[in-house]
């Protein structure tokens, strides 16, 4: 199985950033545009591991906020994100879970955590410079983070949530 381990992303989050994406689109921005449903902030790319790892998902301290606030590019990777204001509490959140997952011997990308959501890749940007729009201050709490499943159904890319913390832990007390 490919995994992932991410923030799973509010209904009101993912409808901003819907609109974010129509927005580029409309500034002429043509790019492979990420599905909404697949939208989501990744806090550890496993890749090819045999097993369910849920019981390892950690869960924030205290539940916390992210705020969207502005769009970039990575342009060696060549993709567009919308990024989050800097939260201490998120880069605890991202550390906890690779921390398991080195505990665990499990492998992970450990490159540094940037957090961001990815909008689109392969982006071309008119006249090279991203459009000034306006990103909404949409936010949302974070009480726990999921383990997705990274898939093809029918040559669609889909990636399916499989495993959220909490659940076990909340179980257990
Ligand atoms: P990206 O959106 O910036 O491409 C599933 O592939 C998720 O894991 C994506 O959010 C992707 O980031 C992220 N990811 C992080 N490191 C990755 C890697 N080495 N290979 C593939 N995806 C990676």
């Amino acid at each position: 199985m490919r995994l992932f381990v991410a923030v799973q992303l509010s209904p009101d989050v993912k409808r901003a950033l819907t609109q974010l994406q129509n927005r580029l689109r409309e500034a002429g921005v043509s790019a492979r545009y990420v599905d909404p449903d697949n939208l989501h902030l990744t806090l550890a790319f496993i890749g090819e591991w045999p097993d369910d790892i849920t019981p390892l998902l950690p869960r924030p301290e205290a539940p916390f906020s992210i705020t969207l606030t502005h769009i970039g590019v990575f342009k060696r990777a060549n993709v567009l994100w919308a990024g989050i204001a800097p939260s201490r509490e998120l880069f605890d959140l991202a550390a906890r879970v690779r921390t398991r997952l080195t505990a665990a011997g499990i492998p992970f990308d450990a490159g540094a955590f940037t957090p961001h959501i990815t909008l689109a890749r392969k982006p071309i940007l008119p006249g090279g410079a991203l459009p000034q729009i306006e990103i909404p201050p949409v936010g949302m709490t974070v009480d726990s983070v999921c383990l997705y499943w990274s898939h093809r159904i029918k040559d669609k890319l889909v990636y399916t949530v499989i495993g959220r913390s909490g659940i076990c832990q909340e179980d257990d007390t």
